[in-house]
């Protein structure tokens, strides 16, 4: 009676082509560049590939300022290229999910051009608003003397969410840059066209959709209606108020339970709002991404790193796998794109860097949900050593720094340089590293962003050549999924929430149980299994006994399968 899905046995492997492999020299990765590497991805045994944005684009977000959603970026290569990708990955068994970035456009997109000369049909596919000439003292960045934005929201990348245009003469909505202006979903007209360029690419053969911020595409009536007194605080566009009639939709017209299709969530979405989006009788997703362990060790700006604490840690996930059990489908991810790697973040880069990220592998592969992992995870790559604001290109570093210095609530990049060297998006996006050579075999020409130095020792090369290497272990660990039920279906266990050391939980489905005990320290530690009637206490567990080791089948020093009952 298990509810099988393919999607739910995965592992998905995430590619961002900018820096995964550059085949004509121009510093920028491209699709051919990753059919080279197709059985690569074939050796690591992954059986999904999400693929970052790959359509046209002026790249002021990398991709994510989309300017025609059926076009490939020149860049990139051809829709040859990508239909040759396609056909490559399923002739290795491996699914093909693309990045649906629809929240908003770039302003290069023919919908926004159109909109923006004044076309009646085009005019309500974006949010212009009247800006307030009722605010005291504005001085704003822009925009007629006087006037501030139609209200106080700031944009995800610094500097207001409203950006004025002289020639409409009316103030357009962005959460994020600039040149990504946001789509207004109350438009029906939006809805549609949204549906069919997703059916399109259905039709092309992919397997399912990465939804970009797909929870802010409901804003509050505040300014769906242009109904002020009020404005609402910038939350109320976060899980709006129709956000689960235009995802439930999208759910209905384009989706299945065939595809796999993960909903971007930013912000803290509430555990209802999840089993909404995800549960039994919901919009339709088969799961989503939440932000809550990758906004714990930091505040809301990019200079205010704190690091975090394992029980905290433990709780987030515990919160997580409890709260959609026999509900919804947990995705799980240590880093991405966005998020520093995780080795530099949750483990130890530099003596311990193999041991952390096998240790946080086995941790991504033995929870309840969908792996994803993130290029270069399987090597154990690390963050770069940036020094200066100029090491960095994007948009989500530079104007939030830029603009904090100008204002003054900054005094230097000096003195918030180890935050943001830590938490910059940056430390995600610089190329993969195949090799030794220059440019760590990721182009011939000039890379776009710099090669971190470390590739040295660090690459797919040696990692292949090492049997005990991250990626040999994330093989198996990719492998075992495959093996065992319960390491899919089972449920998850904390045994041991307090433990300020030890990560240990159990994963179980009917009579089989799987123990995983992650020791996040560089000492060594002593842990007893608990008897049955303590499991799921959170005592303190002082009489330790350790396990005996003779009665596991262990896969490796951190990767313990082991039948409880023997143990116990
Ligand atoms: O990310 C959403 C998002 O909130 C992050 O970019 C966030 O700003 C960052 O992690 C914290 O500083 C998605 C994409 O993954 C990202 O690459 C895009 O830039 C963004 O949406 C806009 O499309």
């Amino acid at each position: 009676d298990i509810d099988r899905q393919w999607w739910k046995e995965a592992v998905v492997y995430q590619i961002y082509p900018r820096s995964f492999n550059d085949t004509d020299g121009d510093g920028v990765g491209d699709i051919p560049g990753i059919v080279e590497r197709l059985d690569y991805l074939e050796e690591l045994g992954v059986d999904v590939v999400w693929l970052n944005p790959v359509y046209e684009s002026p790249n002021a977000d990398n991709g994510y300022d989309i300017a025609d959603y059926q076009s490939i970026m020149d860049e990139f290569g051809t829709m040859a290229d990508w239909e040759e990708l396609l056909d490559g990955l399923h002739d290795r068994g491996i699914k093909l999910i693309m990045d649906l970035v629809v929240n908003h456009t770039s302003d290069e997109h023919e919908w926004f051009v159109k909109s923006r000369a004044g076309e009646e049909d085009y005019r309500d596919y974006y949010f212009w608003r009247q800006g307030r000439t009722d605010v005291d003292g504005w001085t704003g960045h822009q925009g007629p003397e006087g006037e501030a934005p139609p209200n106080d929201w700031g944009s995800f990348f610094g500097g207001p969410a409203w950006a004025y245009d002289e020639e409409v003469g009316e103030w357009y909505m962005h959460l994020f840059d600039v040149k990504q202006p946001d789509l207004n979903w109350e438009n029906e007209e939006v809805r549609e066209e949204v549906f069919d360029m997703m059916e399109w690419w259905l039709e092309k053969g992919i397997d399912g959709f990465r939804m970009d911020v797909i929870n802010l595409i409901s804003k509050p009536p505040s300014v769906t209606d242009n109904d002020p007194p009020t404005p609402d605080g910038f939350d109320a566009t976060f899980d709006g108020p129709k956000i689960h009639e235009y995802v439930g939709e999208m759910g209905d017209r384009v989706l299945s339970e065939d595809l796999l299709s993960v909903g971007e969530m930013v912000g803290d979405v509430s555990m209802d709002d999840a089993q909404q989006y995800v549960g039994r009788d919901g919009d339709g997703l088969s799961m989503l991404f939440h932000f809550d362990h990758v906004l714990l060790d930091r505040g809301g700006d990019i200079w205010e790193y704190h690091g975090y604490d394992l029980t905290d840690l433990k709780d987030i996930f515990r919160h997580w796998q409890k709260g959609l059990e026999g509900e919804g489908w947990n995705s799980n991810y240590l880093n991405n794109h966005d998020q520093p790697r995780m080795v530099s973040r949750y483990g130890d880069d530099r003596e311990y860097r193999v041991e952390s990220a096998k240790l946080l592998g086995t941790l991504l592969h033995t929870l309840h949900g969908t792996p994803y992992v993130y290029q270069g995870e399987e090597l154990g790559m690390t963050n770069y050593p940036f020094e200066s604001l100029d090491d960095f290109e994007d948009v989500d570093t530079l104007n939030p720094v830029r603009n904090a210095i100008e204002e003054g609530v900054v005094d230097s990049f000096e003195s918030v340089r180890d935050s943001v060297a830590m938490l910059s998006r940056d430390n995600a996006r610089t190329p993969m590293q195949w090799t030794d050579e220059e440019h760590a075999g990721f182009t011939d020409g000039e890379p776009w962003l710099d090669v971190n130095p470390n590739h040295e020792e660090i690459n797919v090369e040696a990692a292949r050549e090492d049997e005990n290497s991250v990626f040999h272990y994330y093989r198996d660990l990719i492998d075992l999924r495959g093996d065992y039920d319960v390491l899919v279906y089972g449920s998850y266990d904390d045994l041991w929430p307090s433990h300020t050391d030890l990560w240990a939980y159990t994963r179980t489905l009917d009579d089989e149980r799987l123990l995983v005990v992650l020791n996040f320290t560089s000492e060594e530690q002593q842990f007893r299994l608990p008897r049955e009637d303590e499991t799921h206490s959170t005592a303190d567990y002082t009489d330790e006994l350790p396990l005996h080791a003779g009665e596991i089948d262990a896969l490796d020093t951190e990767l313990l399968i082991a039948n409880y009952d023997d143990v116990g």
